[in-house]
């Protein structure tokens, strides 16, 4: 059956890797993200196969969030599916010397941006009954690495939101799972580095990262078991990870 499934942070990694393998599945899509060329490139992409609707919105101020989703064309209006992934890392300093931009930063996307689009869309699947809904959270959800310090608070609030959403939605035929990825080749490391391109590539070598596609194939998983199946909670990592800071490099 053919859903409409929202994506946020399409523009990029695991949201545009996303967005194509639910294309390839036939769900129409609304993507989301800042950068507009992006956004329209995946579009004209994908828009032969499916129905594609671009929203452009940061995800920190609530009120272009809700007026984007509020005034989405009645074709799309009804979202079968929340993928709630855009958020980064900005930044990897110890406690004392950290930069308040950066902790802001990642307060407000990680978890604030998080909570204000699922505001905008879970009230129409509660009422409907139904829906799915992704929350993209972290290893750094489940553990603490040295320098995590407050990405890794994002990505616990982001843990505890997705046990908060399930236990609140529960009887509602709602579907509420988190994918907590470990080292995922992206531009996560671009962004957390501040563009230090070299730093970035080095976080990946040595070993075979998880690619954003690998992320995506989970997301169709979950979106196509059966409806009384939920995937509630899931840590995958590259086999050559064994925890935030155990990791086999050649
Ligand atoms: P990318 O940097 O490749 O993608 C991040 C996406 O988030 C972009 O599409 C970006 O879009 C969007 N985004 C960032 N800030 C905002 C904002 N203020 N408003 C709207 N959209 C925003 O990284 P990933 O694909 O790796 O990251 C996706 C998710 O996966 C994140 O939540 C990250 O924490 C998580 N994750 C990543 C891992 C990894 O190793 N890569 C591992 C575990 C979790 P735009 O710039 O156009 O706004
Ligand atoms: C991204 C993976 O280990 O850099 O969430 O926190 S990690």
């Amino acid at each position: 059956m053919t859903k409409t499934a929202l994506i946020t942070g399409a523009t990029s990694g695991i949201g545009r890797a996303a967005a194509k393998a639910l294309a390839a599945e036939g769900h129409n899509l609304i993507i989301c993200g800042r950068r507009k060329d992006a956004l329209e490139e995946l579009a004209e992409e994908l828009g032969n196969q499916v129905n594609v609707h671009t929203l452009r919105f940061d995800v920190r101020h609530k009120e272009e969030v809700n007026k984007a989703i509020q005034e989405l064309p009645q074709e799309f209006s009804h979202i079968d599916i929340l993928v709630n992934n855009a958020g980064n890392a900005h930044g990897l300093d110890p406690i004392h010397t950290g930069d308040l931009e950066d902790w802001d930063a990642m307060i407000d996307i990680n978890v604030k941006g998080l909570l204000y689009v699922s505001n905008a869309v879970l009230p129409q699947m509660a009422e409907r009954k139904s829906g799915h809904i992704i929350n993209i959270g972290s290893i750094a959800g489940k553990e603490v690495y040295p320098n995590g310090n407050v990405y890794s608070a994002s990505k616990h609030a982001v843990d505890a939101i997705n046990k908060g959403m399930r236990i609140d939605l529960n009887g509602l035929g709602i579907r509420v799972g988190a994918i907590n990825p470990g080292l995922v080749e992206t531009g996560f490391s671009d962004v957390r580095f501040k563009g230090d391109s070299e730093r970035a590539k080095s976080v990946y070598e040595g070993y075979q990262p998880l690619t954003p596609e690998d992320i995506a194939d989970i997301i169709v998983f979950m979106v196509t078991r059966p409806p009384h199946v939920n995937v509630a909670d899931l840590l995958v990592l590259p086999t050559a990870q064994a925890s935030s800071t155990i990791l086999h490099k050649e």
